[in-house]
């Protein structure tokens, strides 16, 4: 379908708080380490801090990102039941063979993050 933008049209770009644990990288199974992360979606690129709350300046003192994944040619959906037993999941996997979870307790945030990633990832399917 027909939903090509041009370059600066719409910036992609979304912030706030979610919940999230890596549990592969680079195809090595990780054990589950949730933690609240101030999480910036840039581009194509998601960024994640640790530990920030809400309330803190941009990125705090720490100007520099914890991780960020590259989302082109990845994936992100609603993660099955066996994937957690939190609420409002989404799988994120890379191309480069990260996989990490997204959570939030609240529904309409978590649904804003699902729709954000889905965007990103179909505008950029094709670079
Ligand atoms: O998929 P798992 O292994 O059941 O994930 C749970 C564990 O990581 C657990 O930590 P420890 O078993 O290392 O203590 C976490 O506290 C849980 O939150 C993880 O499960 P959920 O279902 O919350 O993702």
């Amino acid at each position: 379908h027909s939903t090509y933008q041009e370059p600066n049209d719409k910036p992609s770009e979304k912030c706030g708080i979610v919940n999230m644990t890596k549990i592969t990288e680079n195809g090595k199974k990780l054990r589950k380490n949730w933690t609240s992360c101030w999480t910036v979606l840039q581009g194509s690129n998601l960024l994640f801090t640790k530990g920030q709350s809400a309330g803190t300046s941009w990125f705090g003192n720490q100007s520099k990102p914890e991780f960020t994944v590259d989302l082109k040619g990845g994936s992100a959906d609603w993660a099955s039941k066996d994937k957690s037993s939190k609420k409002n999941v989404i799988e994120v996997k890379t191309r480069q063979g990260t996989e990490l979870l997204i959570q939030s307790e609240s529904d309409s945030l978590i649904s804003e993050w699902h729709r954000a990633l889905q965007d990103v990832i179909s505008t950029h399917a094709w670079e």
